[in-house]
């Protein structure tokens, strides 16, 4: 018998409200933040890629599961969603302490079709193997684009698993399930013990998998690839950044146009692809040579400043 459950708030949750279930259990749903016209318009602007995706080849991306990526070129939907202010103040919170500018790390449509049993249970931090301990590398979310039951292969949970040593396997009621309605956002974090579910119905589940991560570290989806300059330059300057045409701190992400000698700047940063203008040949700005020289985060010393 299931014991454990993940967290519901409403979708008007405090940022508070947020970061006290985070902390506690690593997990929260956040109830209906989108409308059924959201809901419609990212559906319709996905089904044609998704539809379009083949099977994983093994168990962990699963068999009877699709996974389809580029969805900040794909679907200006998503844009908001990566960008929406209540996740975003969340994850200035619980990422922030650790980097300077944290970054989009994957977008992905998880589709699980009936058929396909329960994903193996882990950690999405482990995308960087088991060397990171000892910091919070990552914040997620799921957001429901069909209802999400037990039945159809709502996301496993283990509510209050984040220090757990990387080895220890959960019992059968530690397991809560992701549960909501289309709309809604399962925010969770990169140590919490997780996995898809079994989808048991006859319709399939769709999940839209947004993740962030520090911006010192690499990404899990290469948003250079996925979302190449000549696309990323129609974006808002914000979302430049978030995807990755931003400096990550003083001295990381810069790179050289590889002109003829003399013909371009020696070092820029990676928005200069996209046409922003900064002068040339330096790497970030003065207070990210401080901030990182200290080892010490912009947010910190903005906050003991005043
Ligand atoms: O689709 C889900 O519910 C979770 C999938 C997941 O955890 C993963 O692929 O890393
Ligand atoms: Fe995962």
């Amino acid at each position: 018998m299931t014991t454990s459950c993940v967290k519901t708030l409403p979708g008007t949750a405090s940022k508070r409200q947020i970061m006290a279930a985070l902390k506690k259990d690593g997990a929260v749903i956040l109830k209906d933040i989108l409308s059924p016209d959201d809901v419609a318009t990212l559906k319709g602007e996905l089904a044609p890629y998704v539809e379009a995706t083949e099977n994983g080849r093994d168990d962990f991306t699963g068999h009877f599961t699709t996974r389809t990526g580029a969805l900040v070129a794909r679907s200006p939907k998503c844009r908001d969603l990566i960008m929406n202010p209540q996740i975003l103040a969340a994850a200035d919170d619980f990422l922030l302490p650790n980097c300077q500018r944290y970054q989009l790390h994957l977008t992905q449509v998880i589709r699980i079709k009936p058929g396909q049993p329960k994903q193996p249970i882990h950690r999405d931090r482990w995308a960087w193997g088991k060397y990171l301990q000892g910091i919070e590398p990552q914040l997620n979310t799921i957001w429901a684009v069909t209802d999400f039951t037990k039945e159809n292969g709502a996301t496993q949970v283990v509510p209050g698993s984040t220090s757990w040593p990387d080895d220890r396997q959960p019992g059968e009621s530690e397991i809560g399930y992701a549960e909501m309605s289309a709309g809604s956002v399962l925010i969770y974090t990169g140590s919490v013990f997780h996995g898809g579910g079994a989808n048991q119905s006859q319709s399939d589940r769709w999940g839209l998998n947004i993740t962030y991560t520090l911006g010192w570290l690499r990404q899990e989806e290469n948003q250079y690839l996925s979302c190449p300059p000549d696309i990323a330059r129609t974006l808002a300057p914000d979302l430049q950044a978030m995807i990755g045409y931003a400096m990550g701190s003083y001295a990381l992400g810069y790179y050289t146009p590889p002109l003829p000698a003399g013909q371009g700047p020696e070092i820029v940063p990676p928005d200069y692809a996209l046409g922003a203008r900064t002068g040339g040949s330096v790497f970030g700005s003065a207070d990210m040579l401080e901030a990182v020289s200290n080892s010490q985060p912009l947010s910190k010393r903005v906050e003991s400043a005043d």
